[in-house]
């Protein structure tokens, strides 16, 4: 009983020393300022073990062999040839190593090398058959964003298809409907793999040519990328996976394409989100109207004169404008931080459009 009372005394003795001590001493475990703050950063990867389920998001994209891009640009309208009538289509998935800028490269997974992967441009109405073989190191699909297609050809895996195992060959054919601007991505752990670069434009132009067919027509597909330690991620927006790179065109500024036009020419972009953040473009010194939505045409009398125009994930707008004024214009994202190279300015989501006599 003794014993137990001396120790009581003791522990309530100890309890009313720390309480003085913290009373009289600097809290030294709260920070003075910012600069002080303990650094809290998530390392892409660590959060596997917490959620097996995440497991494949958080690694880094990587394939054996994996070999530099033979192309420098993507996009470009892709050869095909015709049979009985359908235009027939080939396209192979693969790993590559792709520069995004002067000194970044990142391990891409990619159709036929590039990125964005080609551009399929065929005329509504047309037989399209396109035959995919995957030489990507895990399985994949292909899904035709906005293209009216049947059912079976919609590029689900498990709903619609079988994943396209490794070295497998999978055909998709269908009627190019409706006319507009349209994607193709992958469907498979389309976090990941869109995020490394599976991705391309898919043009259906309209049967009748158009009334009044723009001097210059591009595709400017935005996306994200990160680069941490040499090793490449899908971006996407959770801790640790923010991007630090970001890419019109699989490039980032300065490497990002100019785009020279003859003052007084009609000028027609065509934005496509396919990463996964919201860019709020900014055109500098034009305004434009916007006369697509997601590969539909916007009547005349409903076209919004703007020159801000937020792309989220998914989304298309073709924007037309008349280059009125010659100089030097940029065009980027308003989230300034997206036209930073892994947080230096400037970079990421610009580009100029040069607009002379
Ligand atoms: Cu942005």
């Amino acid at each position: 009983m003794k014993t137990k009372t001396i120790f009581f005394a003791l522990g309530i003795l100890a309890l009313i020393l720390s309480a003085c001590a913290s009373a009289t001493q600097p809290d030294i475990a709260m920070p003075m300022n910012n600069n002080d703050a303990p650094m809290m950063t998530v390392t892409p990867g660590s959060m596997m073990a917490e959620n097996p389920e995440a497991a494949h998001m958080m690694e880094p994209i990587t394939a054996p062999n994996v070999q530099p891009a033979t192309e420098s640009t993507g996009g470009h309208p892709l050869e095909f040839r015709e049979e009985n009538g359908i235009k027939i289509f080939d396209l192979t998935t693969k790993a590559v190593q792709w520069e995004i800028l002067d000194g970044v490269t990142v391990t891409a997974y990619t159709y036929n090398g590039t990125v964005p992967g080609p551009m399929i441009r065929v005329t509504e109405g047309d037989l399209v058959r396109i035959i995919v073989k995957n030489e990507l190191p895990d399985p994949t699909t292909i899904h035709w964003h906005g293209v009216e297609v049947p059912n079976a050809m919609d590029g689900v895996p498990g709903v619609t298809q079988d994943p396209i195992q490794p070295g497998e060959t999978f055909t998709y054919e269908f009627t190019a409907k409706p006319a507009g601007s349209f994607m193709y991505h992958s469907h498979f752990e389309g976090d990941v793999q869109v995020g490394a670069g599976l991705y391309a434009p898919f043009i259906i132009d309209s049967k009748e040519p158009e009334a009044n067919p723009p001097a210059v027509d591009k595709v400017l597909m935005i996306s994200e990328v990160r680069m941490t330690d040499g090793q490449t991620y899908a971006a996407m927006p959770m801790g640790g996976m923010e991007p630090n790179y970001f890419t019109i065109n699989g490039k980032s500024f300065p490497a990002t394409e100019t785009i020279t036009v003859k003052k007084g020419d009609l000028v027609r972009l065509r934005l496509m989100g396919i990463g996964q953040f919201i860019h709020p473009m900014h055109l500098h010194g034009m305004p434009f109207k916007i006369t697509a939505t997601d590969g539909h045409p916007v009547p005349e009398a409903a076209q919004l004169t703007k020159d801000t125009i937020s792309v989220a994930p998914g989304e298309r707008y073709n924007i037309e404008f008349i280059a009125t004024e010659t100089g030097q214009w940029m065009l980027h994202c308003h989230i300034l931080h997206h036209t930073t190279n892994d947080n230096v300015e400037p970079g990421g989501l610009m580009l100029m459009i040069n607009v002379v006599e």
